[in-house]
Order: structure tokens, then sequence, then C-alpha cells
């Protein structure tokens, strides 16, 4: 770690070196409140420039040390230092000015940024509140309303955003630091701003705040931090500087201990460790130029629009002619979604459509890096096609699959260099869903798994390598949390009161409501693969649903009625009727003891999952649920929020 400073006549820039990412370790605090000192002393200086090395400007508190008792210089204490610096500091921001890195900056007199700088409070996000003066400065600088939405939310700005709000006083075009000294120089020949801490706060009336708490409860779904930092704005707002701080210091210091911020912290590793596992690397994956995927239904245009959001041009292969359209009116769809929900321009997705062709002829996938498969679930048509890619394509080329349940090893039977071989598991809809399961088969190289981690990367997934079972992880231990909601079901609970407990615990759903949304017949026709092929599978109250032809919400019903065109899932007496042969009542039980319950049959399955060696670590497991079922962030997955850790 260093804090260097050098002198560009009157503008002194102090600049931070202490990598990955420029954390506020003990020892940089130290050597950025040694900076303020030796410059308030130094007469030839009339203003500072704060400009960071590296990635990035300092993106916030060092996180490994928050399980230790914190160490002076306190961040507050820093900022408040900075701000009564005796020269005007001015922070030039690139790369993210996060946390403690936005107090920093929000500790100095200006902010300068590049224009692709983000800038944010993402504390909530690790359970905790700002700790030094981000909901005390921030509402000074914004105004209340734009705080309550970039400290609640946690989501950072892009540095025009940033600009707009009042967040940041210039955006830097070319040099950062020539640019951050020019700007300095000028604001030396007018009056000076206010320091932010000093500046009014126009309070808004209580009819604001309920509001604020019933918005922010909603999308918070028992996560503390989110109302915890509302709590600290309304403070600011209504208490004077000093006060609030006190306020803020307390809440951040109390939530810091919490157990929902110690599962907060262990996903925010977990994600961060995924996508470079430790076995691969040093392993060169494959470059990766050119991609293709077979099959345009939901899943292949998924992927395809995964691959071109990521940059890379894409072949899409379908059967026929009209599948080609098929495939091609899906893409748009997607594309014009996220047009309509404002994610991209029209220029924009135009460009996504025109990196994509459409073809039904293999020759076009002759110098394609990477081949996704992504049509029916048969084992005849996927080996057919795996056929025709051995023939197409150059021998180096990656060749995954996208099954769900099918063996990959019996997909990749007969291929030449089968080392090329890997399952890519996505989840619906594949352009939005950040999990991807990597599921290698015995023969693929140590070179194709690490492409699968590279593409993971490239599309800003979190990956998480399977080995070969049915459903691989997720859709393995899917399997036993349905089937132990149909077990209390049988037991005489509401179905209901199983989503409601299920919903109350922070999924978005519980786990009949979204098999209504889902469908029930996917899971049924696969059972009854499973049956005609001879396995003993027995029967599940989903059959029964099915098989009086209830479906789900497409079919106007399936474990619950819905009015037509509604969404609102109504319990339904006919269901009632058609399980009553299948009830057997026994103990009632709360909605705290069906979640616990079910969340336990899921650990118990993670546990298997780990015992044969189909995931390597316990937070792996709870990844795939966090990413790929919607599993409550703020618990930590099912395996540390049953003690299962490491
Ligand atoms: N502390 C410690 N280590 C960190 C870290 C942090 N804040 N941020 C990242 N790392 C490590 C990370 O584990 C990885 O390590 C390496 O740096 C590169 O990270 C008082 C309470 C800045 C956008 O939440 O969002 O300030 O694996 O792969 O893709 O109010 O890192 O190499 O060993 O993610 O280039 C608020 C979190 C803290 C920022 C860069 N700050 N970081 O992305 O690199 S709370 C954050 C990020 C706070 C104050 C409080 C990203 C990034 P390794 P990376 P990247
Ligand atoms: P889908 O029926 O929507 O799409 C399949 C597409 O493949 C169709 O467009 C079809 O025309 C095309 N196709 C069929 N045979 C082909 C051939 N020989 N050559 C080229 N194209 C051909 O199915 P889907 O839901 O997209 O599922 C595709 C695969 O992804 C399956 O293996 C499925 O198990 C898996 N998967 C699905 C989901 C999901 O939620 N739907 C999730 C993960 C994985």
């Amino acid at each position: 770690m260093t804090v260097t400073i050098d002198r560009q006549g009157e503008i002194a820039t102090v600049t931070v070196d202490n990598p990955p990412v420029n954390a506020l370790s003990a020892a940089l605090r130290q050597g950025l409140w040694d900076a303020v000192a030796t410059l308030d002393a130094d007469a030839s200086v009339a203003a500072v420039v704060l400009v960071c090395a590296g990635r990035t400007f300092i993106a916030g508190a060092d996180v490994t040390e928050f399980g230790k008792p914190p160490v002076p210089p306190h961040l507050p204490d820093l900022v408040d230092r900075i701000e009564a610096a005796a020269k005007p500091w001015v922070a030039a921001i690139h790369g993210s000015a996060l946390g403690g890195g936005l107090e920093v900056a929000m500790g100095c007199r200006f902010r300068v940024a590049v224009p692709d700088a983000w800038l944010g409070l993402p504390e909530v996000g690790l359970g905790i509140v700002p700790g030094a003066g981000g909901t005390v400065r921030t509402p000074r600088l914004l105004g209340v309303p734009a705080a309550v939405d970039l400290v609640t939310s946690g989501r950072p700005l892009r540095a025009a955003q940033a600009a707009e709000a009042g967040l940041v006083d210039a955006v830097v075009q070319g040099d950062l630091l020539e640019g951050a000294v020019a700007f300095a120089r000028l604001a030396l020949t007018r009056p000076l701003p206010q320091p932010v801490s000093t500046r009014p706060i126009a309070a808004p009336d209580a009819d604001f705040w309920a509001e604020q708490e019933k918005a922010v409860a909603k999308s918070a779904r028992g996560a503390a931090a989110p109302l915890r930092a509302l709590a600290c704005l309304r403070k600011a707002a209504e208490a004077d500087f000093a006060d609030a701080m006190a306020f803020e210091r307390q809440t951040f210091l109390d939530l810091r201990g919490s157990e929902q911020a110690a599962a907060l912290r262990h996903v925010f590793f977990a994600e961060r460790a995924a996508p470079r596992p430790a076995a691969l690397r040093d392993v060169e994956p494959l470059p990766l130029r050119r991609a293709a995927v077979i099959g345009g239904g939901t899943m292949g245009a998924g992927i395809a629009a995964a691959l071109r959001d990521a940059g890379l041009p894409v072949v899409l292969v379908e059967r026929d002619d009209e599948a080609v359209a098929r495939g091609m009116a899906n893409l748009r769809g997607i594309f014009d979604g996220a047009v309509r929900r404002g994610k991209l321009t029209g220029a924009q997705a135009e460009d996504r459509l025109a990196g994509v062709t459409g073809t039904t002829d293999y020759a076009a996938l002759a110098d394609t890096d990477l081949v996704i498969e992504a049509v029916f679930e048969e084992i005849g048509v996927k080996r057919a096609v795996f056929d025709r890619l051995a023939e197409a394509c150059r021998p180096d080329a990656v060749l995954a699959t996208n099954t769900s349940y099918l063996d990959p090893r019996a997909i990749a039977k007969g291929l030449p260099g089968p080392e090329r071989f890997i399952g890519l598991h996505f989840f619906s809809p594949a352009n939005v869903m950040k999990l991807l399961e990597i599921v290698p088969v015995p023969q693929t190289s140590d070179r194709t798994l690490a492409t699968g981690f590279a593409l993971a990367r490239a599309l800003k997934k979190i990956p998480v390598r399977a080995g070969i079972c049915e459903g691989f992880i997720g859709n393995r231990i899917l399997k036993r949390y349905r089937t132990a909601a149909e077990a209390l079901v049988r037991q005489g609970v509401a179905i209901a009161e199983i989503d409601a407990a299920m919903r109350g615990h922070g999924f978005a759903m519980g786990p009949f409501e979204a098999q209504d949304l889902g469908g029930l017949d996917i899971a049924y026709l696969q059972r009854e693969g499973a049956r005609a092929a001879g396995q003993a599978v027995p029967e599940t109250l989903g059959d029964l649903l099915v098989r009086a032809g209830r479906k789900g919400q497409k079919t106007g019903g399936g474990w619950y009625d819905y009015a037509p065109g509604e969404r609102r899932p109504q319990p339904s007496a006919i269901v009632a009727d058609l399980l009553a042969g299948s009830v057997d009542p026994g103990p009632a039980m709360d909605r705290k003891a069906i979640a616990a319950h079910l969340v336990a049959e899921m650990a118990a399955e993670g546990q298997a999952i780990l015992d044969q060696g189909i995931a390597q670590t316990p937070a792996e497991i709870d990844l795939v649920e966090i990413h790929g079922y919607g599993f409550p962030r703020w618990r930590g997955g099912p395996m540390f929020a049953t003690g299962i850790r490491g």
C-alpha cells in the first residue's frame, strides 16, 4: 500500500495504490490521514487532487476487516478530516467509487469522474448501512428522494447520471489526472462551495417517509439493512449533522455483527471466488471470438441473446427455414423487451440482432469457437446434432449441451474428440438468470472446462461446477424441495400456507405458485418418460393435477384457480377434492416451522450432493440456490442458513 504525494505547481496530487481495488485498509486510512496533515502544512499547495492507481478508485471499506475490531483512524474521522482540510480536495474518480470510497469522495470539496466510472453505496447488499457519513452527506448533496434511492437500493450510478443527480461536479473526457488538475485550478478562481456536512436539507413530511417505508420493505423481502438505511436517512433529514452521524454509526456497528451481514459477506466472497476456480488457475481457455447456438426456442434464443449482450457474433442453427424465422422472432422479442424496459436503445437492439445469423446450414459453423446445443430434450435429436457438429466444426471448437436432465455422457457418446465436450446448463430466461452450471464429462479437458468458466465471466454469470447426476445440483435440490412440499400437503398443510411460508422466508414465490407459473406438465412428462422406461417413479400429487388437465396458469388452473386474465392464485376447491384421498392430516405447523423444514430438506439434499462429489463446496450450492432458484440472498443460501459452511 502506498500513498504518494506529487506537486503540479500549486496543485498537489495524492495517489493511492492499494491493489487490487484500493480498499480502505487501516494502513490506507492512516496514509490519507497523514497526507492531509502534510498538505495542510505546505504553504505552496492551494488545492489537492485525490486519485487512485490501478483499475479503480477506492472501492470501499476492506470487507476482510469486518469481522475484526475497528482500528483507528476510523473512516468517519478520516472523511471529516479531509472535509475540514485547509485546502480543498478534489476526488478524481475512475472505475468504482463505492461505499467508503464514495464517502471519502463526499468528504472532498469536489468530485470529478471519467464517463465510465460508477458511484454508489452498495452497503445494504452487505447487510449493513454506510458507516462513514454516506446516509448523512448524500441527502445534503442530492436531496432526500435521490439519496433514498441511492442508499436503499445499493445500485450505483454511472458518471453522467451521478452528475445529473449532483453527486459529481464534472465528467472528465480524456486524461483524468490532467482534467482533475485543470478543474482544481479553475475552482480556485471562484468562491468555494460549502463543505457537504454544512449544507442544508429540505426535510420531506411524514407521508413521504411512510410511503418509502412501505416501498423499501416490499422490495427488501425480509432483508433488514434497507429499512435501517432509510431510518438513517430520515434521521439525517430531521436531526443535526452530529446526531445523524452518531445514529448512522450506531446502526452500522449494530448491523455489522448481524447474522444477515455474515450471510451476505459469505455470498460476496463466494461470488468472487466462483468465476476463477483455483484448479484452473494455470489453464489457458480457448479464445472466444465466435459462438453458435443450435435451436432457437426458449433457451436457445435466450442463450443467443446473452452471447450477443457480451458482444460475440452468433450463428443460430435451426432445423428448417420456418424454425429459423421463429428463432429470429424469439430473439427480436427479447431485444424489443429490453428496449421497452429501457435497458437498450432501439439502435443497440438492432445491432444485437444484426449480429445473429440464422441458418439451417451447418457449414456456417466452420470457424466457430463455441457451439451450445439447445434443441429438444431427446437423446436421439441431440446425438444427431452432435454428429453434424463433429463434421462441421473445427476439431478444437468447444461443443456444449444445455440439457437439463439427460446424461451428458450419453450425449457425448461416439463424438470424435470428446475432450472438447461439456455441459453448460443455463437457466430460463437465459439472458437474465445469473447461474450457469458447468458439467464436465470424464473426457472433458481442462482447457474446455476453463473455456466454460471464461464464457461465464464474459456473460457476467455465476458459474458453478456440477458433477453428473439427475438434475445436476439445482434441479436435484428443486425436486427434493417440491417432494417435501407435497409431503406437507399430504399431511394436511394448506397449499397456500406453504407458499406464504416461503414468501415470508424471503422467496419471491412459494413452490406451488412457482409451478403454476412455469407449468406442471414439463416435470410430469419427464416422470412419465421415466416410468415408460421402466423406472419406479412414485405417483406425485402433481401427476393427479396434470391428469385432471390442471397444468398451471396456462390452463386456467394448477395448484390454484385463476380468474380469466388474472395471475392472482385463489385456493381451489377442485384441487382440494382431487387431493382429498391423498391427505392424511398430521400435526399442525406454523409458517416458520414449514419454512425451516423445507430449507432443511434442501440442505440435506445439498449435503448428499457434497458427499457424492457432485458439488465441491457448500458455498457453491448456496450460489446455485440464490442465483438459480430465488433463495433469499440475505440468508446466505440453504447450506449457510443451516450451519453447513466452508
Ligand atoms: N474489500 C476487500 N476485498 C475486496 C473488496 C473490498 N471492499 N472489493 C473487492 N475485493 C477483492 C475481491 O474479493 C477480489 O479478490 C479482488 O478484490 C477483485 O475483485 C464504511 C461499510 C470494485 C467493482 O461492496 O464491487 O465501504 O479474488 O473480482 O470485477 O460505508 O470488486 O482477487 O482475491 O470483484 O474488477 C463497499 C465491492 C464496502 C465494493 C471491482 N464496497 N467490490 O470489480 O474485481 S462496505 C463494495 C466490487 C463500505 C463503508 C462501508 C468490485 C469492484 P481476489 P473483483 P472487479
Ligand atoms: P424449445 O422447445 O423451446 O426449443 C427447442 C428448439 O430446438 C426448437 O426451436 C426446435 O425447433 C429446435 N430444434 C429441434 N430439433 C432441432 C434440430 N435437430 N436442429 C436444430 N434445431 C432443432 O425447448 P427449450 O425449452 O428451449 O429447451 C431446449 C433445451 O434446453 C432442452 O434440452 C431443455 O431441457 C434445456 N433447458 C430448458 C430449460 C427451460 O427452462 N426451458 C432450462 C434449462 C435447460
